[in-house]
């Protein structure tokens, strides 16, 4: 029987060691599966001595249903990406993207480097990374859907999606433009309530938004973007390039044809 997913890679960043990988991600380059690879790199530059850190990742084929055969369905019944197996925990299983970040943080983040210890801070975090898992994600994932996949071009899916998106935008912005923010979401630092985000307002072009009414916004993910640790994340499992017209059609094509969408 042939195996039901593709082997284990290293990151780039772990390519020279040898040591075992106790973090297990499965993933596809998709916002959701970025922000887990982001926050992985991130806390390899703060911790580079810390073993239990060392991750390996699965690419998950949609083209192959991966993420809805049996064996994906024991780490996340959901049948989604990403999912994280942390052997540091006996394979203890993690789903959904929020939750992930937030185990990592919780196990990993011992100098509160991309968090608080204060409870304040720390709830202001929650509440803007369920800000972004139960308002952009959805929201642009919609706008995503009716401006790109569907098979028909329905002018008020298309709109609704579109308009809550830039709604959710405008919430960012308004944060991110007070002076006291420093030009991040909480406590005046960059932490995982921005990291949780900025993959799906990064690609805001893909849903059709204008990102030129919100240039706090913008400036902000031009910052993220700059840091070494987000690069190396945006480079797990592979890492895409811009695309042409055609090249996005054709991409559209294959998420069409991968989702049986219009059949
Ligand atoms: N709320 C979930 C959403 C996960 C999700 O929708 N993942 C997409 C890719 S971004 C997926 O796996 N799609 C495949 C499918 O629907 O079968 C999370 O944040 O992890």
């Amino acid at each position: 029987m042939s195996e039901p997913f593709q082997p284990a890679q290293k990151p780039e960043s772990f390519s020279s060691t040898n040591d075992e990988a106790k973090l297990h991600l499965y993933t596809v380059g998709t916002p959701n599966g970025i922000k887990a690879s982001i926050l992985l790199e991130e806390l390899h530059k703060e911790y580079p001595e810390n073993k239990q850190l060392i991750y390996d990742f699965i690419p998950i084929r949609f083209s192959e249903k991966d993420q809805k055969k049996p064996e994906f369905l024991k780490i996340n019944p959901n049948g989604r990406i990403p999912a994280l197996i942390d052997d540091n925990f006996k394979g203890h299983n993690i789903w959904e993207s929020a939750s992930i970040l937030i185990w990592l943080i919780d196990q990993y983040d011992k100098d509160f480097k991309f968090t608080f210890q204060d409870p304040k801070l720390k709830s202001d975090i929650f509440s803007w990374i369920f800000f972004a898992h139960g308002g952009v994600g959805p929201m642009q994932g919609q706008a995503n859907h009716f401006f790109r996949y569907a098979p028909e071009k329905i002018e008020y899916g298309i709109n609704r999606y579109q308009e809550e998106t830039s709604r959710l935008y405008s919430v960012l912005e308004d944060q991110l433009k007070k002076p006291e923010s420093k030009g991040w979401l909480v406590g005046g630092k960059y932490t995982v309530a921005d990291i949780n985000v900025f993959p799906w307002v990064r690609s805001y072009a893909w849903a059709g938004i204008d990102i030129t009414p919100f240039p706090n916004v913008k400036k902000w993910l031009d910052t993220i973007e700059a840091r070494p640790a987000v690069y190396a994340g945006l480079g797990v499992p592979t890492r895409t390039k811009k695309l042409t017209k055609e090249e996005e059609d054709q991409k559209a094509a294959e998420a069409r044809k991968a989702f049986g969408w219009g059949k």
